[in-house]
């Protein structure tokens, strides 16, 4: 570190808790964040592009990443030098993409809390790498199944749950349970259900608590996947207590991973998804939805963008 980084508190170091990485770093030896497919080192040539990085949003698929770096382009009025389209930042063969629009990268984490996971890792490596600013806000936008809210509504995640309603991300390590603690921050979803609700923006949003599963069908109470134990009663049952009991308004499945290794990587995390069904009424989604998919998928892009370009015009 410079004596300068010492004196900025928000460049301090994030917190990755791992002595095995910091002496690999003392020996300036690279690392291969594999499924981002580069390689990488303090300082190095290939990180500092990432070096000014303010906000990390992460979503499923790639397509709606792509979409995502030129929404922030446009918000923030970024021009892309002539012939430079958007371009993959990921390195050959890797798992995920993505984008740079100015401050904020947008990548794509798959289904699923392993999944994201694996690219939460990485992202954070990078960054630590490119000693970018510890005040970076991760924002992850997606859809979701939501529960008592009518379809396209937005939900802004207050509380995580696990499928026993229990608010932390369990793993296994070393043949043991560990469980971290799934903490989103509340001043940033307070920020964007702000946005979200300014009437010119015209999209119907919600405040609630999200249950993250391990699995679409069954963890989800559903009954058309390729298995099921239990019978309808108990299917309502079990979606009335998210409802009532939890204050539960959508399932997804990432905000575990997501928000328990934000929480402990030291930096603001958010959630925002966009339903595509009301679990309280169906199983699947319905094909009519297909005609408002695209509108509905940009809702949560729309909310975050304007908290970007609020943010970045007061920086
Ligand atoms: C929402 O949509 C996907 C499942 O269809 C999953 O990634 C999620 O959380």
């Amino acid at each position: 570190k410079s004596s300068k980084d010492h004196e900025n508190p928000a460049r301090e170091d994030f917190n990755l808790r791992n002595k095995h990485l910091q002496k690999k770093i003392e020996k300036k030896e690279p690392d291969f964040l594999y499924h981002l497919g580069l390689v990488v080192s303090l300082n190095s040539q290939t990180v500092q592009v990432f070096r000014d990085i303010k906000y990390v949003c992460v979503g499923g698929t790639p397509s709606r990443m792509f979409e995502f770096a030129v929404v922030c382009l446009g918000a923030l009025k970024i021009q892309v030098p002539a012939g430079m389209g958007v371009t993959d930042l990921c390195g050959g063969h890797a798992r995920y993409v993505m984008y740079k629009a100015g401050p904020v990268l947008t990548v794509s984490h798959g289904m699923g809390n392993p999944s994201l996971s694996i690219m939460m890792h990485e992202i954070l490596k990078l960054l630590h790498y490119a000693r970018a600013e510890r005040g970076v806000k991760f924002i992850r936008i997606g859809t979701c199944g939501g529960v008592g809210v009518p379809l396209g509504t937005t939900v802004i995640t207050e509380k995580v749950y696990n499928g026993l309603f229990q608010p932390y991300f369990t793993q296994y390590i070393l043949g043991k349970q560990v469980q971290r603690p799934a903490i989103l921050d509340a001043g940033v979803s307070r920020d964007l259900m702000h946005y979200a609700a300014k009437s010119e923006m015209n999209i119907p949003v919600v405040s609630g608590n999200t249950l993250c599963a391990n699995d679409f069908y069954e963890e989800q109470a559903r009954i058309d996947g390729a298995f099921c134990e239990f019978n309808t009663d108990e299917q309502k049952d079990f979606l009335q207590k998210c409802y009532h009991a939890y204050g539960i308004r959508n399932f997804e499945m990432e905000s575990l991973a997501f928000s328990a290794m934000c929480h402990l990587a030291g930096v603001k995390a958010a959630v925002v998804c966009v339903t595509l069904m009301n679990r309280l009424e169906s199983d699947q989604v319905d094909p009519e939805v297909e005609a408002h998919l695209e509108e509905w998928q940009r809702r949560p892009q729309r909310i975050v963008a304007e908290l970007i370009k609020q943010e970045m015009a007061n920086d």
